[in-house]
């Protein structure tokens, strides 16, 4: 399980446009959003670096959370 913090995420669009992303990485991620603490929790097998920079290259940069 993988927690981000990902920034400049404010609307719906903005947590579709980073589940695509995820996604685009690995079809099979489960990916929750939460809109108010930026906080995204991934359930997928790919590495955390992968899965950062798909989210970073779709325009939201993050880091893991604690
Ligand atoms: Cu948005």
């Amino acid at each position: 399980m993988l927690k981000l913090k990902v920034q400049e995420m404010n609307c719906g669009h903005c947590v579709s446009s980073v589940t695509k992303a995820i996604k685009k990485v690995d079809p099979n991620a489960d990916v929750q959003v939460d809109l108010g603490s930026g906080l995204v929790t991934v359930d997928t097998s790919v590495g955390s670096e992968a899965v950062r920079a798909a989210v970073k290259d779709a325009g939201y940069p993050n880091e893991l959370a604690a």
